[in-house]
């Protein structure tokens, strides 16, 4: 595990924080204190963005294939560190340690090298007409992460950004700062000149909010709740700069007559119950009709039962999420939904440790407010629908838009649902994840895209010669 700094990484050093108060690290599944790292604020912040615009005119003109050369260094050292990162999440996060490895760094890895490879074939020059086209950094990029992902979330954030020809200063969640601190290191260490990348480590209405706000920032790229990145875009509108955000989600899982019932359910259940609900992009509606929908309630219950806490589900990230997810769920039961499997009551067996029931919800009906909120917790409820155009009906009827996945007989009837769904990513009959293609929402999920040359291009401008 990463031992904790009481530093700030900016100008390419770890530097004393400004101010005197300090950020307790806990482990979720123990609820001990594993380090502490510096509360940053506003004068930090400001020390991070200076830097970050000194290095900025070097950065954006190296060339690409040398930018490139430092995210594939990069992503070396995260594959060389694997363990250690796996160990770092599951301290700080509560994953469990095959998760943590699996998904929690395998990702990000995957990605940094996506970047590493697109930084040196992105065409940052073409020609339109009698144009010259050149698609230049947009600047200093002021990124704000979340506590879910807290690896691939920076790096989904920083690779694009760095192959881009950005700086970037990063306030990573107060939850989970170590593994930031970790990936720091390695930046450093893959040879990234001084500035380009710097982390100051604090609190959202702090930190974040002075990041946000700060005019040496060009762009804000924000991952985290709604209501917040409601908060940054409209200080990013008031100051006309550029802004990304990646929000909540309530995506529909939605199983068609003729689709393969137990799969469609059963990979359900697992895309919901991996990393204990805390997901944006999680199926937490599972769609289906009628006739077969008391079989899908059975399915789903026997596929939660493997979800056994303290195992394979980890804990939630704090006591104010398990709060949080608990409240949901007595929602549920107050609304007049049926728990399957599950509840609010504290899981048995285990003294310590934010661990929620994995808790499946029949009888749900597409109003009640554990069909409408994100819980982010280990939570799924089953809505039945009438017929197909019912369905659409259901899944486009939530304020979020993130992801989906439709599952059909055939291809083609699947596609077409998808077309219709309001929403950015829909994986059809159990998909398989593409590290390249386009993710972001549609509706209040969102604005703009991450992953591959997509989200590349957020961190770009475009300029225009005539000839
Ligand atoms: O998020 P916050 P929280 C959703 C999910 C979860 C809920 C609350 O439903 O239950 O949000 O989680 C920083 N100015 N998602 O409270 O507060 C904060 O320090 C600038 C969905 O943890 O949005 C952290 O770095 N920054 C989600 C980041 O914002 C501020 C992932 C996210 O924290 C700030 C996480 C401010 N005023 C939660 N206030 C997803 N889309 O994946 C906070 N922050």
């Amino acid at each position: 595990m990463h031992q904790a700094r009481d530093a700030m990484y900016i100008g390419g050093q770890w530097r004393p924080a400004r101010g005197e108060r300090r950020i307790d690290v806990l482990d979720p599944a123990s609820e001990r204190v594993i380090g502490q790292v510096p509360a940053g604020t506003a004068l930090d912040v400001d020390d991070a963005v200076r830097a970050a615009r000194a290095a900025l005119p070097g950065w954006a003109a190296t060339p690409p294939a040398d930018r490139a050369a430092v995210l594939a260094a990069a992503r070396d050292l995260m594959v060389a560190r694997r363990e250690a990162i796996a160990t770092t999440v599951t301290a700080e996060l509560g994953a469990p340690p095959a998760f943590a490895a699996a998904v929690h760094t395998d990702l990000p890895i995957t990605v940094m090298g996506s970047y590493a490879t697109l930084a040196a074939e992105h065409p940052f020059e073409e020609r339109v007409g009698n144009s010259r086209v050149f698609h230049e950094p947009v600047g200093v990029v002021g990124a704000i992460t979340p506590w879910n992902y807290p690896l691939h979330q920076v790096v989904a954030k920083v690779a694009p950004a760095l192959a881009a020809g950005c700086t970037v200063v990063l306030k990573p969640a107060e939850d989970t700062p170590l593994v930031a601190q970790q990936f720091a290191e390695i930046l450093h260490e893959a040879g990234l000149p001084a500035g380009v990348f710097n982390l100051v480590t604090g609190l959202g209405p702090v930190a974040g909010q002075a990041l946000a706000e700060h005019p040496g920032v060009d762009l804000v790229s924000f991952t985290g709740s709604t209501a917040v990145g409601r908060l940054i875009g409209a200080v990013a509108g008031g100051a006309v700069k550029r802004v990304a955000l990646e929000l909540g989600g309530k995506s529909a899982n939605v199983v068609l007559p003729g689709a393969d019932l137990a799969r469609a359910v059963n990979v359900g259940v697992a895309n919901v119950f991996a990393n204990a609900g805390q997901t944006c992009s999680a199926w937490t509606r599972i769609l289906v009709d009628e006739a077969r929908y008391e079989e899908a309630v059975a399915i789903a219950a026997k596929a939660a039962a493997k979800y056994v806490p303290g195992d394979r589900l980890g804990p939630l990230v704090s006591a104010a999420q398990r709060e949080r997810v608990r409240g949901y769920i007595r929602s549920g039961v107050e609304q007049g939904a049926r728990i399957v499997t599950g509840g609010a009551e504290a899981p048995e067996g285990l003294p310590t440790g934010y661990y929620v029931r994995p808790t499946v919800f029949a009888d749900v009906t597409a109003e009640m407010t554990v069909a409408q909120e994100e819980i982010f917790g280990p939570v799924v409820v089953l809505i039945r629908y009438r017929d197909e155009e019912d369905a659409l009906r259901i899944a486009n009827g939530t304020v979020y838009g993130l992801a989906g996945a439709v599952w059909a007989a055939d291809e083609e009837t699947a596609v077409a649902f998808a077309r219709r769904m309001d929403t950015g990513q829909v994986d059809i009959n159990g998909g398989r994840f593409n590290p390249l293609a386009p993710f972001g929402g549609y509706k209040q999920s969102g604005v703009g895209r991450e992953l591959g040359s997509h989200g590349l291009a957020e961190y770009l401008q475009t300029k225009s010669l005539q000839f």
